[in-house]
């Protein structure tokens, strides 16, 4: 395996380290136990959601790459019985503070990313924060996030494994038919399904970082970052796509159908 551990921060690390050590420098990091006290962290288990907010539903992308709206106590139930499953279904990118405003009111962008769309009128903002459910094994396969926005994901519940890439391997990753060119949209990008053999090998021949999350983790995912995620264990993510004040040129480029630079990218 030619991966090494991510960077890892406590969580004490404050907003302006996290922001000229890692995002302005489009670093990845994990920090460790940062999503601990939220008060949506504590909601958001899955005997919360089940119990909760059971008769609430939310988009679950099904085996044959279907969507379907399920009752968060229906999926949630089912999760124990995807163990042999080839592909597992996913309650993806749920745009949860919409869909029940009580978790809504708990929810708080948290102060150490900030985010350059709440500069935009409300309307005008992408509605970027989502939860993710997932049996074991549930995985997105790699891709590059949306419009090159940052991204932190924080780990509610089970664990999850990351797999990143540095932005300049990006080229040899679409060579290998692991990563959709950069003009595809993320819906696209997360249904191609490689061989997981191919993905072994680029993982034994191409340097990355990879970290398993544990509940209360927060990773921070830079803009232009290929990653790669699968669940260790049944789980929840809370996930925000964020504007960076270092990616907003770039973002605008990206947003008239253009590619970004690769000068952007740290070397
Ligand atoms: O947790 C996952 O499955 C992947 C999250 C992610 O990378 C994304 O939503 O873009
Ligand atoms: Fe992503």
């Amino acid at each position: 395996m030619s991966g090494g551990d991510l960077p890892q921060a406590s969580h004490g690390i404050s907003a302006l380290h996290l922001q000229e050590g890692y995002i302005k420098r489009g670093l990845p990091v994990v920090i460790r136990e940062l999503a601990d006290c939220w008060p949506i962290s504590q909601v958001c288990s899955l005997t919360s959601l089940r119990t909760t907010y059971g008769n609430v539903k939310a988009p679950v992308r099904c085996s044959g790459g279907s969507w379907k709206r399920l009752k968060l106590c229906d999926f949630i139930e089912s999760l124990g019985a995807y163990e042999g499953a080839d592909v597992k279904p996913y309650l993806r990118t749920w745009n949860f503070l919409e869909d029940v405003p009580e978790l809504a009111a708990l929810y708080q962008p948290p102060r150490h990313f900030q985010d350059h769309f709440q500069w935009l009128p409300e309307h005008q903002r992408p509605p970027f924060t989502w939860l993710f459910v997932g049996p074991r094994g549930a995985a997105t396969p790699l891709h590059v996030d949306i419009w090159h926005t940052d991204a932190w994901l924080a780990q509610l519940e089970g664990r999850k494994r990351f797999w990143l890439f540095h932005p300049k391997r990006r080229a040899e990753l679409v060579q290998r038919g692991l990563l959709t060119d950069a003009a595809a949209s993320h819906e696209e990008q997360t249904r191609i399904k490689p061989s997981a053999d191919a993905f072994e090998q680029a993982c034994k021949d191409i340097p990355h970082g990879m970290s398993v999350l544990t509940p209360g983790d927060v990773i921070y995912i830079p803009r232009g970052w290929p990653h790669q995620a699968e669940a260790l264990e049944d789980g929840v993510s809370l996930t925000s796509n964020f504007l960076s004040k270092q990616a907003h040129a770039q973002a605008a480029v990206v947003y008239m159908g253009g590619q970004p630079s690769p000068a952007v990218y740290p070397q």
